[in-house]
């Protein structure tokens, strides 16, 4: 200790004691300047953005630190349950307007910029997003954050620092190339490092049996290669509550440095070999959003994030407790966000066994009243499984102990169904073959007593499909929890117009508590009201084409409507029933249609897997049908259409206010939830959408006059696929025959001959999964709707009013409170700030 008498506490008073740090646009304005001159050293020659952010940073920083510490006390004296939410990934995107939103500083903060001669908005497009996520599930995660510490729930996020996240993706003559995003170059003002709490990683070795000190047999896992883990800290603020939540990232290195001897012998390279092998594991996020690689470093990721955390978790534990566990499951929970982290069920039992000397039936009752488990997809290629032999060479200690689980499980489905062996061999969590696999989802379904989906139609369809034996055994682990998303970084944050409008209309309460939006409706009816909500929409939509314009050199005009799809790329999601209509459109416009209805801007955007040949093949007809379109001056009257580039947090944050028709159009059935339909909606967008996943319950709150609705339902979807007949289908339907002989004439591809032949053939196949002719000719009429509709102005404003007035639904707020009431059942707890006194 640097402590010259621990007994005394002068010095600790000293050190620890501090007044609270100033919220006026002076004090953050000093902080500022010292930053920016004493700490960074520039000066007014320096014309960098990067510099001012950074500056601005730790000044919040210093203002989250006070209360994050005041959060932790306040967490310890309660002696609380908590909650950690187990995810490979957090989808943070930018926080410095988010930290000075929830700070309740945002004006100040301006102020103090402005007194010096900057520019906020550059200062803030400085910061890089944390990409450390695919889509729609690290993103919830993020989302989920905000809300825990907006209710003040006692709940800690766990993660990985990737040094790479997501890649950036760039358009070369229409096709996605991939570069890596070193968004960690420049540091990361966000972080804190703590080494003090590093954890030892286990890989690899053998187990053994021995005789412990009481003579009994027990395992030991040996000879293993360990790695280290290091936290870093992220602090996530509630909305102007003085609490400050935690992320905490683990990253991976080395045990030693180098090997000396390696090194003194002259094999360089070998003497770092270790710790370049620990170092990939934290290296990069996969970029796969809905179907697993089977690679070895992602089963070393799962694992080291699982191991890590429970050990850190069990660390805080003894802290508080010491080797007594007999109230460590009502004190803790587990929310594993996907399987990703399913590993944890046979590793929590692992810690408390073989580090914690706890017998079977113990560790059981505790694991087993611990974990939670969401799902969040359907489709059989993203379901989790790991080859029986890559657990058995890289986690033989793990993998013994999801042997004994299964057994035991197996004799309980004997006991339950005498006779039944095909049940067992469906429910085995081995899948036996020539190379048996472990099924990760029934690991995680086994080993919790909370099993949930995040949409009502995707809680009901595992139910009766992928999870049918299961729900038959234990039909009170399964329930829904609708996803839901921030109002503070996607209403309050990103469009201040609105938030401005709402404010005067309503009082400031909706931005935690977005029910209160349902005020909004009556308003419909009062024509000054719907003339402020049309300018804002028209002001966020200048904003929306001034992006476009500078980024794809295209420009969308804004008495045009803003038809806008932005989502990973995949078939099921089927961004090519979006291009097909805009082939059909253009079509209509060279065949001499003066009035497509209304004239419209089509805006595309998402990243594809790089290993997913027909997604990246779909960006480029994108990008070809865009050129075609754009170049001709006949149709850019009534029609213009853009691939907008990389995708990603920020670039949603300027879409979701300016856009009018929110395209979520996926083969019902497939898409789980969908939580880029609640954005679009907030921000008053009308949907154009089938009946899957949250769309069904979005269209339930709006009503039916305010969502255009086509396509198959989920249970049509199943029924058509023994008969369907596309070329039949194409034949029968003029304006669907007419786009696929322009496809099929090469005339978006006229120098690169057969390029979309795939694409051809996939629309063209009986077995086309994702049925996108069969719902063509409903799609196509309710964009001919929607576009009477827009044509309508004050009838269009009604819709886009009520879709903002009906969206408190949507709020991630109410997920989270639904998860505490039915799924964790964690006390709020307030810290008090010196500075509220
Ligand atoms: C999405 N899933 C669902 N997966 O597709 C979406 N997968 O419907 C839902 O709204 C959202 O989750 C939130 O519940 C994903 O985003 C992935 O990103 C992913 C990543 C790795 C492996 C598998």
């Amino acid at each position: 200790s640097p402590f010259k008498d621990l007994t005394d506490s002068t010095p600790n008073e000293r050190l620890f004691k501090l007044d609270p740090l100033g919220m006026d646009a002076d004090s953050i304005g000093r902080d500022f300047q010292h930053y920016y001159a004493h700490t960074l050293g520039r000066d007014r020659d320096c014309r960098s953005a990067y510099y001012p952010y950074k500056a601005l940073a730790v000044s919040l920083r210093d203002r989250l630190m006070e209360r994050w510490k005041l959060t932790r006390h306040a967490h310890d004296q309660a002696n609380c349950k908590r909650t950690y939410y187990l995810s490979l990934e957090f989808l943070m995107g930018r926080s410095l307007s988010n930290a000075l939103l929830n700070l309740g500083i945002t004006d100040e903060a301006r102020q103090a910029l402005y007194d010096m001669g900057l520019m906020y908005e550059e200062i803030e497009s400085a910061e890089m997003d944390a990409g450390l996520g695919n889509g729609g599930l690290g993103r919830l995660a993020a989302c989920f954050l905000d809300s825990c510490a907006t209710l003040q729930l006692p709940v800690k996020g766990y993660g990985l620092r990737y040094d790479f996240g997501m890649f950036r993706q760039l358009i070369e003559n229409g096709r996605q190339l991939e570069e890596p995003d070193h968004w960690l170059r420049d540091g990361n003002p966000w972080e804190l490092e703590r080494p003090e709490y590093t954890q030892r990683i286990p890989f690899g070795g053998h187990t053994e049996t021995h005789q412990d000190d009481q003579g009994r047999m027990v395992q030991r896992w040996v000879n293993t290669h360990d790695v280290l883990a290091v936290p870093y800290d992220i602090p996530i603020p509630g909305y102007q509550n003085d609490t400050i939540n935690t992320l905490r990232l683990w990253s991976a290195t080395a045990t030693d440095v180098f090997d000396l001897g390696e090194f003194n012998a002259g094999s360089y390279p070998e003497s770092v070999a270790a710790k370049n092998d620990a170092e990939h594991i934290t290296m990069v996020l996969y970029p796969n959003d809905a179907s697993e690689n089977g690679k070895e470093l992602r089963l070393r990721q799962q694992y080291f994030l699982a191991c890590a955390s429970i050990k850190d978790v069990i660390r805080e534990w003894q802290r508080l407790h010491g080797e007594d566990f007999s109230a460590f499951a009502d004190k803790n929970c587990f929310q594993l966000n996907d399987t990703h982290p399913a590993v944890s069920v046979p590793e929590l039992m692992r810690q408390l066994m073989d580090l914690h000397h706890m017998q079977w039936d113990e560790a059981w009752a505790i694991a087993s009243r611990t974990m939670a488990y969401t799902n969040h997809t359907l489709l059989p290629e993203a379901l989790e499984r790991w080859p029986v032999r890559l657990f058995q060479q890289l986690l033989p200690r793990v993998l013994e102990i999801i042997y004994e689980i299964n057994a035991r499980f197996l004799s309980e489905v004997a006991s339950r169904w005498p006779g039944d062996m095909d049940r067992q061999r469906r429910m085995s969590l081995i899948e036996e073959g020539d190379d048996p696999q472990v099924r990760m989802a029934f690991l995680a379904i086994v080993g919790s007593f909370s099993v949930n989906g995040v949409a009502a139609l995707h809680s009901e369809l595992l139910k009766q499909g992928l999870f049918r034996d299961w729900f038959e055994l234990w039909p009170e682990k399964f329930n829904n929890k609708t996803n839901g998303v921030t109002p503070r970084r996607w209403l309050a944050m990103c469009n201040p117009g609105l938030r401005e409008l709402l404010d005067e209309t309503i009082g400031n309460h909706w931005v935690n508590d977005l029910s209160q939006l349902e005020k909004i409706a009556p308003e419909t009816e009062d024509a000054d009201f719907r003339a402020r909500w049309d300018q804002i929409k028209t002001d966020n939509k200048r904003r929306l084409a001034e992006m476009v314009g500078s980024t794809c050199r295209i420009e969308f005009p804004v008495e045009f409507m803003f038809d806008v799809q932005v989502k990973r790329i995949h078939e099921y999601k089927r961004q090519l029933l979006n291009i097909l209509h805009v082939i059909h459109l253009y079509n209509r416009i060279k065949h001499g249609d003066g009035h497509i209805g209304a004239p419209r801007c089509v805006l595309i955007g998402g990243k594809a897997a790089p290993g997913y040949e027909i997604a990246k093949l779909i960006i480029k007809l994108a990008n070809n049908v865009a050129k075609v379109v754009n170049a001709d001056r006949q149709v850019t009257e009534q029609l213009r259409m853009a691939f907008i580039p990389d995708y990603r947090v920020s670039v949603m944050e300027i879409l979701a206010p300016g856009t009018d028709l929110s395209e979520q159009i996926s083969t019902a059935g497939k898409e789980a939830s969908g939580t880029g339909n609640m954005k679009f909606m907030m921000n008053g967008a009308v949907t154009i959408g089938t009946l899957d996943g949250a769309n069904i319950e979005i269209r339930e709150r709006v009503g039916d006059e305010n969502f255009f609705l086509f396509g198959l339902t989920a249970e049509e979807v199943e029924h058509t696929r023994a008969h369907y007949d596309p070329n039949g289908i194409i034949a029968h339907d003029d304006a669907l025959r007419e786009v696929m002989a322009l496809l099929e004439c090469g005339h978006f591809n006229q120098f690169e001959p057969g390029i979309f032949d795939s694409i051809i053939h996939g629309i063209r196949n009986p077995h086309d999964p994702w049925l996108t002719a069969a719902d063509f000719d409903s799609y196509r009429q309710a964009q001919q709707q929607a576009a009477e509709a827009y044509m309508d102005r004050p009838r269009w404003l009604r819709m886009s009013i009520l879709n903002s007035a009906h969206s408190g639904h949507f709020s991630s707020d109410r997920t989270i409170a639904q998860y505490n009431d039915e799924i964790w059942k964690l006390t709020p707890i307030a810290p008090t700030h010196p500075g509220k006194r």
